[in-house]
């Protein structure tokens, strides 16, 4: 482990990255924090605005080697969160997963080879591919790769760039593979921020195909924790899987949102489903909590969901501005009411 003094976070502008941002200045005051993000339609600004000069601000790409190799030479540890992260987009149009996703993270594992820069990499319980909703198995590090999505498939590129970069170069990293995460500031794209952004505006919430698909639903600050866990802990070239024992299926998921809205369970509309839809993940995260002594805080997900909802109640003026663009892009992608 590095007594971590300066920390260079990617992608800090997104969602799961302003949250650890927040975490890192209020719980690890003396450490110097520098984002670096390119602010593109996820990256907003707002998300760290309260934060004034507790923290560097890098308006720029992981994909500008040069720039990436003056601020990794700078740091002594790097947490890269920055990708394209959402599934629907990579269908549409895949060019800039591969670029940021695969061509990125490349940027930065030749910046901290050179540089000797301890680096934790940000990934997801996507790259094992899906699960059968009967079966007893879930993912651990052992799972084979068996990605679905362009947006996936590219996350599992990059985690195998890393494993290679460890064996060949001697790379000081680590890297985790989480499930969907939920909580303040995640983009009104995704499913539970789209639906009771919806819900606010009146509009019926949309679940694609039969909403039998499970997800392993954790707290973004618990995700983070995990990640603080593994930078103080972690054994280099390890593989740690985070995970809350949060599976539920989506239907259940709109139904706990509309009964926040005091809404009848079967208040919503099915839309067209994705295609290639993964059916279930699932995160075995035994070696976390023997071996790190990571536990997870958010154990109700009713109660967290609850505090969700409060918090785009009350931050309207944070998720407006992208709310009629984000409609406009799923209706443009041939989402309709089934
Ligand atoms: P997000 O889309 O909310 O944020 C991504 C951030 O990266 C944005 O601020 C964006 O501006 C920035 N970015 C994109 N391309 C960039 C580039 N080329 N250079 C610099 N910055 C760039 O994503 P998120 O949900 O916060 O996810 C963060 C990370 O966590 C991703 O690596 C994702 O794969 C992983 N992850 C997410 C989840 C989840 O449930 N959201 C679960 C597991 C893992
Ligand atoms: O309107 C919707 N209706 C719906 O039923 C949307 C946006 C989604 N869904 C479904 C699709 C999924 O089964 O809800 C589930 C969750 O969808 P997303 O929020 O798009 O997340 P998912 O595709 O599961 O991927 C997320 O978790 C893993 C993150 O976006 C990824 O970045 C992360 O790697």
């Amino acid at each position: 482990s590095v007594t971590v003094v300066h920390i260079l976070i990617t992608g800090g502008a997104g969602f799961i990255g302003a949250n650890f941002v927040h975490q890192t200045v209020e719980e690890r005051s003396d450490i110097r924090v520098t984002v670096l993000d390119a602010l593109t339609y996820a990256g907003n600004r707002a998300s760290l605005a309260d934060l004034g000069d507790r923290i560097e601000f890098v308006h720029g790409d992981i994909c500008d080697r040069a720039l990436v190799d003056r601020l990794v030479a700078d740091a002594d540890a790097v947490v890269h969160f920055a990708a394209e992260s959402h599934n629907d987009n990579s269908l549409n149009d895949p060019w800039p997963f591969v670029q940021t996703n695969v061509v990125g993270t490349f940027a930065l594992l030749e910046a901290v080879r050179r540089h000797d820069v301890r680096y934790h990499h940000v990934s997801t319980d996507e790259v094992y591919g899906d699960l059968e909703l009967d079966d007893p198995g879930r993912f651990t590090d052992t799972t084979p790769y068996n990605p679905s999505s362009p947006y996936s498939s590219t996350k599992a590129s990059s985690d195998l760039l890393v494993r290679a970069w460890v064996r060949s170069f001697g790379v000081r990293a680590t890297i985790s593979n989480c499930s969907n995460n939920y909580g303040p500031y995640q983009h009104v794209e995704k499913f539970i921020p789209r639906q009771i952004t919806n819900l606010i505006d009146g509009v019926r919430p949309r679940l694609y195909g039969a909403g039998r698909n499970v997800r392993d639903w954790i707290h973004v600050d618990d995700h983070n924790r995990a990640v603080w866990a593994i930078l103080d802990r972690g054994e280099i070239g390890r593989t740690y899987l985070i995970g809350a024992d949060g599976e539920l299926d989506n239907r259940s998921v709109i139904g706990l949102i509309l009964e926040e809205f005091g809404r009848d369970a079967d208040d919503f509309d099915f839309v067209t489903d994705r295609p290639g839809h993964d059916l279930r993940y699932a995160i075995d995260p035994t070696p976390l909590r023997t071996e790190l002594g990571w536990e997870p805080r958010y154990r109700d997900f009713r109660a967290g969901l609850a505090q969700t909802v409060a918090w785009y109640r009350a931050h309207e003026d944070w998720w407006r501005p992208a709310k009629s663009a984000t409609e406009q892009t799923y209706a443009a992608q041939g989402e309709q009411v089934e």
